[in-house]
């Protein structure tokens, strides 16, 4: 089999020397813009240009290297192509460790005694009862679904928000538009943890942000483009969110002089809430490539038409 490896910002090597020992019968190759590219059976993918497509017209599948599709399904894409993403490869933990930071650096306060430190104050914040610290995560797929396992291992209260009904143990389910309501109004901390598609674009708005609880925290650590930023700051700025733990943004990476670089309730992080670690990702997806090889079933096929 032909496997050719199309991936912006990823250092290609160790990718290229993990899939040829995991697939060692397979012709692998690194494609290159501008210069004529053998024509594969299966892509590996991170947000290829059109040119790709437009050349590797033999393709039978391709495998993201990351949970989400939403840049790839910019590109036009035969409607025939199967795209396999992935799920878990050793994200989930990260991630839940990345909730977990920030939950817990609002809800214990950690600002607030780094400021008492420097100010050689021994003083201790006055901690909020942790049953009214419900948890609300928006998508409860594969990382949501870890996360409140992380969560509930601490005793905060979850809920989770999803298009189809969950069955987790003490995660109450809520569902689609008309459940959105109560699901915010319950959310004194909100995470997001949705797919970027049309539906849920700019879901973190003025509108659904202010239905949260007065003093409520933000954690978005699922795609910018889920973000109205000024609604944030705007919401902010007038005390009914207490902060916000931001991952990733509308552009990345942030522009010079936006707000969020400075914003003193705002914490930034680079979108490095979880990560594509070679091992885990290239174990996941040789598994799959072999399945979808030989007719088996393959996990973490991607719905053109839900864009997730
Ligand atoms: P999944 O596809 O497993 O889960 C997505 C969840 O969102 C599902 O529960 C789904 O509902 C729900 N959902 C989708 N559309 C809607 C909608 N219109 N209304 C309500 N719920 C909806 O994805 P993952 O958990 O694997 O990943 C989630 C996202 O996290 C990725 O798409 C990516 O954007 C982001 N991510 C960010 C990373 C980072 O480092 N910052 C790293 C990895 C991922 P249902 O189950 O009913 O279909
Ligand atoms: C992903 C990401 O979608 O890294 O995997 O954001």
């Amino acid at each position: 089999m032909k496997i050719t490896f199309c991936c912006s910002n990823t250092n290609a090597q160790p990718w290229l020397e993990a899939l040829q020992i995991a697939l060692p019968e397979a012709q692998i190759s690194l494609w290159q813009e501008n210069t004529p590219n053998q024509l594969a059976d299966y892509g590996i993918v991170w947000t290829p240009p059109q040119a790709f497509f437009d050349e590797q017209t033999q393709l039978k599948a391709i495998f993201n290297i990351g949970a989400g599709v939403d840049a790839l399904l910019k590109r036009k894409i035969p409607a025939h192509l199967r795209i396999v993403r992935l799920e878990d490869a050793g994200m989930a933990v990260q991630m839940a460790e990345y909730v977990m930071m920030a939950v817990m650096n609002f809800y214990r306060q950690l600002p607030a005694m780094r400021l008492h430190q420097s100010q050689e104050k021994w003083l201790a914040p006055v901690i909020a009862d942790r049953t009214k610290m419900t948890v609300g995560i928006l998508g409860l797929g594969i990382l949501g679904e870890r996360v409140a396992q992380a969560l509930q291992h601490f005793e905060y209260p979850v809920i989770g928000w999803s298009r189809t009904p969950k069955y987790i143990p003490n995660v109450s389910s809520f569902v689609g538009q008309e459940q959105l309501p109560a699901f915010l109004s319950r959310s004194k901390i909100l995470v997001c943890l949705l797919p970027l598609t049309s539906e849920t674009q700019n879901i973190l708005n003025k509108a659904n942000l202010s239905q949260l609880p007065k003093g409520a925290y933000l954690i978005n650590a699922a795609r910018g483009g889920h973000l109205v930023e000024q609604d944030l700051i705007d919401l902010l700025d007038s005390q009914h969110l207490a902060g916000a733990t931001l991952d990733v943004a509308q552009q990345e990476p942030l522009v010079a002089g936006h707000a969020f670089w400075q914003h003193p309730q705002i914490v930034l992080t680079p979108h490095n809430a979880a990560q594509s670690l070679v091992g885990p990702c290239v174990a996941q997806i040789s598994t799959q490539i072999n399945n979808m090889h030989l007719g088996l079933k393959v996990e973490g096929e991607v719905s053109q038409d839900l864009g997730y």
